[in-house]
């Protein structure tokens, strides 16, 4: 486990940048005049399989530990999965978004599959203090790949990323030169950025207390068992609170909106 919430996410952040180029350059291109203004990240989000060894359980306990709390749970019953978010009691630390993909309710040879990568995992490699950023345990075929693929995109991307930051977060409500969602989404696709449209550009808004859009995830070369493939990898979001009638920003998640947001490592775009 860790001791120092700065350092494991400045670990993320490293790990999330070698395989999304395009990050430093959304970082560059928001972060005040010259790309040199600290970003606040809103959130952060990981993935996983809701199988024991590494479930959503597993990677929340990492959290946990440095002083994060449980504040709320969403359910996607068409993707088959399931998340919780947690906050930490200093409001400048990220939030995070944990969701896990209810393997059972796949047929038998998307199972299979999973099972097969989920067991070549050390029994304790979750307790491991890199194991958030570790990546894959495990290496499948291109075929094995394209089976998830038609099965689920969610299951896909996990069995070519594994453990790993999915997508950082910019907090448009702590932006020096924007106030809203609008004009940051502008200047993305100005600069040649394409946006991920599922849903609309931008999901929710005011009436749900939080606005988000995000990247479509970069396109990166793997090294499958059998051959190289270019396959979506990691993407940015943007988002941006409300406040509630009690004047405090909203600080839970939207499933309508997550649900659109999953979408940004779909290869398509
Ligand atoms: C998470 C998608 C949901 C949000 O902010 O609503 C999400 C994912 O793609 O793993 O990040
Ligand atoms: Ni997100």
């Amino acid at each position: 486990m860790h001791t120092n919430i700065e350092t494991l996410f400045a670990n993320l952040w490293q790990d999330y940048l070698a395989i999304t180029p395009s990050a430093k350059k959304v970082h560059d291109l928001l972060g005040g005049e010259n790309g040199t203004a600290e970003l606040i990240n809103d959130h952060v989000a990981f993935r996983t399989f809701n199988i024991d060894k590494i479930n959503l359980d597993k990677l929340a306990a990492h959290f946990l530990s440095l002083g994060y709390e449980e504040k709320g749970q969403y359910t996607f019953e068409q993707k088959k999965l399931k998340a919780k978010h947690f906050e930490h009691a200093d409001t400048t630390k990220p939030k995070v978004f944990i969701s896990e993909l209810l393997v059972e309710e796949f047929s038998e040879e998307v199972q299979a599959i999973i099972h097969k990568m989920v067991a070549n995992i050390a029994e304790d490699a979750a307790t491991h203090s890199d194991f958030l950023y570790s990546g894959t345990h495990w290496q499948v075929t291109s075929e094995e790949y394209e089976t998830l693929l038609e099965a689920s995109e969610y299951a896909a991307w996990m069995s070519a990323w594994g453990f790993r930051a999915n997508h950082f977060t910019v907090s448009v409500n702590h932006l020096e030169h924007y106030q809203v969602l609008a004009d940051v989404n502008a200047k993305l696709k100005d600069a040649g950025f394409v946006l991920n449209t599922s849903g609309g550009e931008i999901k929710g808004g005011s009436e749900v207390h939080l606005a988000q859009s995000s990247t479509m995830a970069d396109k990166i070369e793997v090294q499958f068992a059998d051959t190289k493939k270019q396959i979506p990898s990691c993407f940015y979001e943007f988002a941006q609170r409300f406040q509630l009638p009690d004047g405090e920003l909203y600080q839970g998640f939207v499933a309508a909106s997550a649900d659109k947001i999953f979408e940004s490592t779909n290869a398509k775009g």
